[in-house]
């Protein structure tokens, strides 16, 4: 979906109030304010996305020099556990009055990247632009709850001196899946080089049939880099923005994954590497820049990963080194924009009081083409979380295959079932569990969604492999994953 659609939806959101709560001076020149967006109401379980006007920008004209968001209660101000509320993303959509600067200007997920300009560098911002919130926020759980989207930003407005030095920048949106309200790939265990899967090169239908590659931007005119950093989902190591210019290919930066998690890279305990401050790359008219993200696939599967790397550049500037001839001097290493965030604090992984599926008698047998319903986020049968009977694993013939229907769907609550490796049966967190069984399946999330605008699968049932050798399967909800499984292959 191109932005202009994007845009017209906008029409028939809700609209948002987004006011500023504080201001408190900063560096020389520049005031720090933070905008609340919201309040934005979350629906039990929801995963759905939003687009809404935005009334949260400057009323003067000016710069914005750094963007640093965030996710709050309404109730209390406290910021929400990771593992229970989840800002999946954010985009802050910018147009001017003469539609000369147009699209997605800052982003964020969960690893809530702070975007901070090298002095003397900004995003202009007139009283007369149009802001839209493209939000998607994740409810892991059962409860409603209120939260507030917010976004701390450094501001020189032109009435300080500072602003007449002002060079101003615009966001080049570079993204492996371009630009789309969910550009998302999988990544499946095992797959791609030596435990690390690449996208869009380690998967052979990125872009099949399309005629273009999504992941490529050609420079329209000579222009000066100024920053970047990747968007990645847990399991992402890092990402590469590339330039070609005829034959010749150069990586400009690496954008890091570092991870505080203390299982590793997989979950949202990470910061990401920018750019250096002093980081400024020429590039011409006709180069060819693109962006891949690569994941590790050695642990588990990561469905619908994203990889998005943001480029701030002076459109039309010269000036920055020739990267071609400073190979060195452009492809350093970055920077964490920020530390260990403290709600990230529950990994998960502990003992709980669920049982080993693997150990649970039989439960009742399913024919060949019956189904087991999904209700109140509960699996119908064979929920490792419900009571008695409920529990046993229902027990499918080998060859055969029964469909899982989700009951929640029309209440915009979409389920999965995910393998995970038995006996997946120990605490919820950023980090467990996780899609990490010997034999993978996954039935995407089972709902319906607005066309384009949804992670939604667009059906409410899946069908089970056929395939399937003998044993019992644990598996997960991707979306709400206190919700755990298991059925059985047998003769
Ligand atoms: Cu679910």
């Amino acid at each position: 979906m191109n932005l202009r659609r994007l845009c017209l939806l906008v029409g028939v959101a809700l609209l948002a109030l987004a006011l500023p709560a504080s201001a408190s001076a900063t560096t020389k020149g520049a005031k720090r304010i933070t905008y609340k967006f919201g309040p934005v109401n979350i629906k039990p379980g929801q995963n759905t996305i939003e687009l809404e006007n935005n009334n949260g920008f400057p009323r003067v004209p000016g710069y914005i020099t750094r963007f640093k968001p965030d996710l709050v209660r309404v109730k209390d101000g406290s910021i929400p556990r990771v593992d229970v509320l989840h800002l999946h993303h954010a985009v802050w959509l910018v147009s001017d009055r003469e539609g000369k600067r147009s699209g997605p200007q800052f982003a964020a997920g969960e690893e809530k990247t702070i975007v901070d300009m090298p002095p003397g560098y900004g995003w202009r911002s007139e009283p007369t632009d149009r802001w839209v919130m493209n939000h998607m926020i994740h409810n892991l759980y059962a409860e409603p709850d209120r939260v507030y989207i917010t976004y701390t930003i450094d501001f020189i407005p032109d009435s300080s001196p500072k602003a007449r030095k002002m060079k101003p920048v615009e966001t080049q949106w570079m993204d492996v899946e371009g630009i789309k309200a969910y550009p998302v790939f999988d990544v499946h265990k095992g797959t791609g080089r030596r435990g690390k899967f690449t996208y869009p090169n380690h998967d052979p239908n990125a872009y099949r049939g399309l005629g273009y590659r999504r992941n490529e931007w050609r420079v329209r005119e000579d222009s000066m880099l100024v920053g970047t950093a990747a968007h990645l989902h847990p399991g992402g190591l890092y990402g590469d923005l590339w330039l070609q210019r005829g034959n010749r290919k150069v990586r400009l930066f690496r954008s890091r994954a570092k991870y505080f998690e203390p299982a590793g890279a997989v979950s949202w305990d990470v910061s990401m590497e920018a750019t250096p401050r002093d980081w400024r790359v020429q590039v011409r008219r006709g180069d060819i820049l693109s962006v891949t993200g690569t994941y590790d696939s050695k642990r588990a599967s990561w469905y619908e990963s994203m990889a998005i790397m943001p480029i701030a550049v002076r459109r039309g500037a010269q000036g920055g080194l020739d990267p071609f001839r400073n190979r060195r001097r452009v492809d350093r290493r970055g920077k964490i924009t920020h530390g260990h965030l403290r709600e990230n604090r529950v990994h998960g992984g502990k003992k709980w009081v669920l049982p080993d599926a693997r150990r649970l008698p039989d439960g009742p047998a399913v024919s060949n083409g019956g189904t087991v319903n999904i209700e109140g986020f509960v699996y119908g049968q064979g929920d490792l979380v419900g009571r008695g009977s409920l529990r046993n694993p229902p027990v499918v013939a080998p060859g055969q295959a029964f469909t899982y229907f989700n009951s929640d769907a029309p209440k915009q609550i979409e389920h999965t079932i995910t393998a995970c490796k038995a006996p997946c049966n120990k605490t919820t967190g950023i980090a467990y569990p996780l899609a990490d069984a010997k034999i993978q399946f996954d039935s995407g999330q089972l709902g319906f969604g607005p066309r384009g605008v949804t992670a939604a699968a667009q059906r409410d049932t899946w069908q089970t492999p056929n395939n399937l050798p003998s044993g019992t399967y644990t598996y997960f909800c991707r979306v709400h994953p206190f919700m755990r499984g298991a059925f059985r292959v047998k003769q």
